[in-house]
């Protein structure tokens, strides 16, 4: 039963399920030598960085990294950065700077815009958006310490206009000694990079540490402990998402290129894990895609890996037709939807629940990873329910300005006494009835 199997995979993909990255898991478990859970573990590395700070942190560097830093090593030097820059292949940089460009552009045209609304003479009312002054972005310090995940963080961010951006990454050769990642940041004018990642950089940049002053909101991707971590610490900052493992679903009908097919789903799957479903009404192209599965997955060097991921998360689901199509994928909520048939727009109309949807038989996911312009930010494990995309939006708050003159006052008035005479409020009531000079003594 497809939908009973979607379930199961729902249930395994959460962040909180078991398939996010077990070995660290493990290894972080063990770390603490007791019996504790991964919430109880976040508990006390964000108790311990809240009341002994960049001790605590540089303390749970050396016990879950391995790695011993004095407090001078945390912030990355100019000039290591400067160097990593000048260091770097020029056509990188080229390329970093064009997609750059491409997110900046995206981020900046959807930017919202202050509202002003008049109702009559006597008031005004607006809605006023201001950047969060001071961001702080995590980045994975694994083999998945993407320059992409930098650019989609760190741009939008910057096209809202945020003054100060902080990025963290473990000390690891792939994290914050990958003088890639370095040159990216250098490129993009990041200047404040500390080597320092795990739940116990979130709390750093939560809670404000000696040297890593608080930030108002904590942005990107990590493992299970990053993202208990942000969850923790939500309510004291603000937070993107709590991220689970990478997924796209493929509606395709006859016109769609079965060797495109795989190569998609394979491409999710190699985020190992990550899921990878097929939804279609042909039952020849699931044998045909099926087929070039398996000469790809022969082919790719990431093959073992996605082999894996798909013999767990992947499925190719025949359904009756484009209707239940459609509603199983609504039921599913991806973060990528890719959709390869004849009209896709059509389709897309009706599909409501996905973090980012992919027209066309042209189209890979991978545009959007690498180089369209929204972010790859995207809501998983079924959030896309109710949850977008991170955008430039998401680094902006918003703040109601009201006014009103004496003759707007005594307009509203009647309405305001009567709720506040209804809620008992006396003071509430007289704070309009002292301008309109009709208060007695309260
Ligand atoms: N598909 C990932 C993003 C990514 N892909 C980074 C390649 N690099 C999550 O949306
Ligand atoms: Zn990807």
């Amino acid at each position: 039963d497809a939908r009973e199997a979607i379930f199961e995979l729902r249930r395994q993909l959460s962040p909180n399920g078991n398939v996010v990255s077990p070995q660290g898991r493990a290894r972080t478990l063990a770390a603490f030598g007791e019996e504790l859970t991964p919430q109880q573990v976040i508990e006390r590395i964000c108790a311990g960085v809240r009341n002994r700070g960049l001790d605590a942190v540089l303390d749970y560097t050396a016990k879950l990294d391995g790695v011993t830093l004095s407090p001078a090593e945390v912030r990355v030097s100019r000039d290591e950065m400067l160097e990593a820059f000048r260091a770097a292949d020029p056509a990188y940089l080229r390329t970093l700077r064009r997609v750059r460009d491409n997110i900046l552009a995206f981020q900046s045209g959807i930017l919202n815009r202050d509202a002003v609304m008049r109702r009559g003479p006597n008031s005004e009312l607006r809605l006023r958006y201001r950047p969060l002054k001071r961001v702080g972005v995590c980045i994975p310090g694994g083999a998945a310490a993407y320059p992409s995940s930098l650019l989609m963080t760190v741009v939008p961010a910057q096209a809202a206009g945020v003054e100060e951006i902080a990025v963290v990454v473990p000390p690891t050769p792939f994290g914050g000694y990958n003088t890639d990642l370095l040159a990216a940041c250098h490129a993009l004018g990041v200047t404040e990079v500390h080597r320092i990642g795990g739940a116990q950089a979130v709390a750093a940049m939560a809670y404000g540490v000696e040297g890593i002053p608080a930030v108002d909101k904590i942005v990107g991707p990590g493992n299970l402990f990053v993202a208990l971590a942000k969850r923790q610490v939500y309510g004291e900052v603000d937070i993107d998402s709590i991220a689970g493992p990478s997924e796209i679903v493929l509606i395709a009908d006859w016109t769609a290129d079965p060797r495109f097919i795989a190569a998609d789903l394979i491409s999710q799957a190699e985020h190992s894990p990550g899921a990878s479903v097929l939804i279609t009404w042909e039952p020849d192209l699931i044998e045909r895609v099926a087929e070039a599965l398996v000469k790809q997955l022969e082919q790719l060097s990431r093959g073992d890996l996605a082999r894996e991921s798909l013999e767990r998360f992947g499925a190719l689901i025949l359904v009756r037709d484009e209707d239940e199509a459609v509603t199983l994928t609504n039921l599913i909520a991806p973060e990528h939807l890719h959709v390869s048939t004849s009209d896709p727009d059509r389709l897309a109309e009706r599909l409501t629940n996905a973090g980012a949807i992919f027209l066309g038989h042209d189209t890979p996911v991978a545009v959007g990873d690498y180089a369209a312009g929204p972010s790859h930010v995207l809501p998983t494990g079924g959030t896309a329910r109710w949850a977008s995309g991170l955008c430039s939006n998401d680094f902006l708050k918003r703040t109601s300005l009201i006014y009103v003159n004496r003759e707007g006052l005594a307009q509203i008035a009647p309405d305001v006494r009567l709720l506040a005479d209804k809620e008992g409020l006396t003071a509430h009531r007289y704070s309009v009835d002292v301008r309109l000079d009709e208060g007695q003594e309260p």
